[in-house]
């Protein structure tokens, strides 16, 4: 998990606030500051300078070994949502409840790089018997960057979906509305699920949940509360995930203010339902986002 030789630069420091077994590298660049837990390869926190967060984590997030934090950028991998064909197996699949390697933080003047990764073991064996390698990145800077890169190290075809589960902070979920996804098909989860077209901007005032399918503009957040709108700019990603739990689906969340589905939105980079990526021997596939505030 943690390479104790490993030097870090001198704005990355390692923090136990979330426990000596739960390392977290807390950045404070010249552009901003963030805050990166091993468990998951999970971005739970950052803020530009000068700007509010940008990346929404529960105060009520549980950071312990086996649960993912409830909020920042969980990594949906290797599938989305509930296994397509076995659903005993965990949602949202392996990579976001348990260590990774921490293998290099680097900074260049733009930005702190943290590169983590997950090879198998006897316990994701138990769950997906398959030799890949994974490979997490986080690029902190005025930007911030996660990419989650599969390497197919097996003679068998991958079948590699997933998603970056991105937590984004509003002002009030009433002042927000999604564009960049008009026109585009996408699958109502909510209630009985229907194939549906997204008649322009996105407002939210129920419960949301839709995989926007075959579609890899750029999506943009504007948050009329804080006069702020955030790119979201995906890459190795055909689907895109909007999600809200509501009221009833946030009470039913334990590591969640009941409240709390005002204060966020998630917009995710994603490869769902069908749009999995096939890794013959030796291929690769890259999923990334990139977020972006603009006032
Ligand atoms: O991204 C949408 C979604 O798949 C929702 O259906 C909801 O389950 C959400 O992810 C959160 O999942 P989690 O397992 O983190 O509670």
């Amino acid at each position: 998990m943690l390479n104790e030789t490993l030097i870090l630069p001198d704005t990355v420091t390692l923090s136990s606030e979330y426990g000596e077994k739960y390392p977290v590298l807390e950045i404070d660049n010249p552009h901003c500051t963030g805050k990166v837990a091993l468990h998951g390869a999970h971005l739970f926190q950052w803020t530009p300078r000068g700007e509010k967060s940008v990346i929404y984590t529960s105060p009520e997030a549980i950071y312990k070994e086996g649960k993912a934090i409830r909020g920042g950028v969980p990594l949906c991998w290797p599938w989305f949502n509930a296994h397509p064909t076995d659903t005993s197996l965990p949602s949202h699949g392996i990579a976001r409840n348990r260590f990774w390697e921490l293998d290099s933080v680097t900074e260049t003047e733009a930005e702190t790089i943290i590169q983590l990764s997950l090879s198998p073991s006897d316990a994701t064996r138990e769950i997906w018997d398959q030799p890949f390698h994974a490979i997490a990145e986080v690029r902190l800077g005025k930007e911030a960057h996660i990419s989650l890169t599969t390497h197919n190290l097996g003679a068998e075809t991958l079948t590699v979906g997933g998603a970056l589960h991105t937590y984004l902070t509003v002002s009030h979920i009433s002042e927000v509305k999604v564009s960049g996804l008009d026109g585009t098909t996408y699958i109502d989860t909510v209630g009985e699920e229907a194939e549906k077209i997204q008649g322009g901007d996105l407002t939210i005032s129920e419960e949301v949940d839709r995989i926007y399918q075959d579609t890899e503009k750029e999506i943009m957040l504007h948050d009329e509360g804080w006069n702020r709108s955030i790119s979201v700019k995906r890459t190795g990603s055909k689907s895109a995930v909007i999600w809200n739990p509501w009221i009833d689906k946030a009470q039913a969340l334990s590591d969640l203010p009941d409240a709390a589905y005002q204060d966020f939105l998630c917009i995710e980079a994603a490869n769902a339902r069908q749009d999995v990526s096939l890794l013959n021997k030796g291929e690769s596939h890259t999923l990334a986002t990139t977020l972006k505030v603009s006032s």
